[in-house]
């Protein structure tokens, strides 16, 4: 028997990972929000965002005058193609291993207003959004010289964004890269074990348990993750069994939008902010492969704390031992389920 009362570790059975609970130093009266960070008046336009509709770019290439959402290839690609690649003269030994890594990256922007982020679209909106990731996702996994896209947002300055304009990011990378290399390990492990799929037994337990469930519609169910590391960590898991966006029906398209919005809402109604987080789907690999324990969800990694300027930092012996968290997952999920559904701004 454990008491989850008292220190204890839990185990991520994605990426094989523990984190520690100590849920006894959360006892503390939960002051909510202390300061408010200030509030920065964000124009429908500006002039000198290079993410805007009409406008230059670094590069000096002009985007087009878009009115939905717009891709471009990334101007500053932490990846090149295989035909743009020098060859080198390095020889990797056993003990300092490397190989060549290509891949593409692209941008893109949610819709031309450089002031509405996912929660203040509306679910058409954000429906279209989730239709470019798509389209993007089909076009880029079926190119050879990729093995896994992954679809990324990093909101707020906290995370490393550099424009306020939203925006998200495509890495199409010829390797699985780390994470998504663990999860499909681990999915396709589960399988073979079981017989059945890891993420259709956990929505099934977490569906039973309720304690940790944020937000749900017919085809998706927003979670905090019974091993959530992250303060606020959230999973968004398919009810069905499939492995990547283009998969999705119009139906199924239609409420992940609904179900990104009430997850996205309740985020910024936590602090009355604009919620920073990193965001991403996790897609079945294009590496070939055959991966029929994939199951398709998305992960939500907010690294704020107790309000809307203390963040909770990975140091000391999270660097050096494992993660930990003083907030159980489960009052993380009561208060975000305890918010309203409606955006604060509206
Ligand atoms: P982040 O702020 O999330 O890093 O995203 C901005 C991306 O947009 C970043 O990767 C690219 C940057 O390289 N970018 C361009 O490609 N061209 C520009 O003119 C500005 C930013
Ligand atoms: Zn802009």
């Amino acid at each position: 028997m454990v008491n989850f009362d008292q220190p204890h570790r839990r185990f991520n059975p994605l990426n094989g990972q523990w984190v520690l609970v100590s849920p006894h130093r959360a006892r503390r009266p939960w002051l909510g929000q202390v300061e408010k960070a200030a509030v920065v008046e964000i124009p429908a336009y500006d002039p000198t965002c290079t993410l805007c509709p009409g406008n230059q770019r670094v590069s000096g290439v002009r985007n087009e005058a878009y009115t939905g959402t717009f891709v471009f290839d990334n101007d500053f690609p932490a990846l090149l193609r295989a035909g743009e690649i020098q060859p080198g003269n390095e020889q990797p030994n056993p003990l300092f291993r490397a190989e060549q890594e290509t891949g593409i990256c692209r941008v893109v922007c949610f819709s031309p207003r450089h002031d509405l982020t996912l929660p203040q679209l509306s679910v058409t909106e954000v429906e279209a959004v989730l239709r470019t990731w798509s389209d993007q996702t089909a076009e880029l996994s079926a190119l050879d010289e990729i093995g896994y896209v992954q679809v990324f947002e990093n909101k707020g300055a906290m995370m490393g964004c550099s424009n306020p304009h939203p925006h998200s990011q495509i890495w199409a990378t010829g390797h699985v890269p780390n994470e998504p290399a663990a999860e499909a390990e681990r999915q396709e492990a589960y399988l073979r074990e079981t017989g059945r799929c890891l993420l259709c037994d956990v929505l099934r337990a977490e569906q039973a348990d309720g304690r940790r469930i944020v937000a749900a519609n017919e085809h998706f169910t927003a979670l905090v993750p019974f091993w959530a590391v992250w303060p606020f960590e959230m999973l968004v898991v398919a009810h069905r069994h499939m492995g990547s966006l283009p998969e999705l029906s119009a139906e199924e398209r239609l409420a992940l939008a609904d179900v990104l919005r009430q997850v996205t809402i309740r985020y910024d109604n936590l602090f009355e902010i604009s919620f920073p987080y990193s965001m991403g789907f996790h897609q079945t690999p294009c590496d070939g492969g055959s991966y029929p324990g994939w199951h398709f969800h998305l992960h939500f990694y907010p690294p704020l704390l107790r309000s809307a300027t203390v963040r909770k930092f990975m140091v000391g012996f999270e660097m050096l031992g494992m993660p930990q968290r003083d907030l159980t997952p489960e009052t993380a999920a009561e208060r975000l389920r305890g918010l309203s559904g409606v955006h604060y701004c509206a």
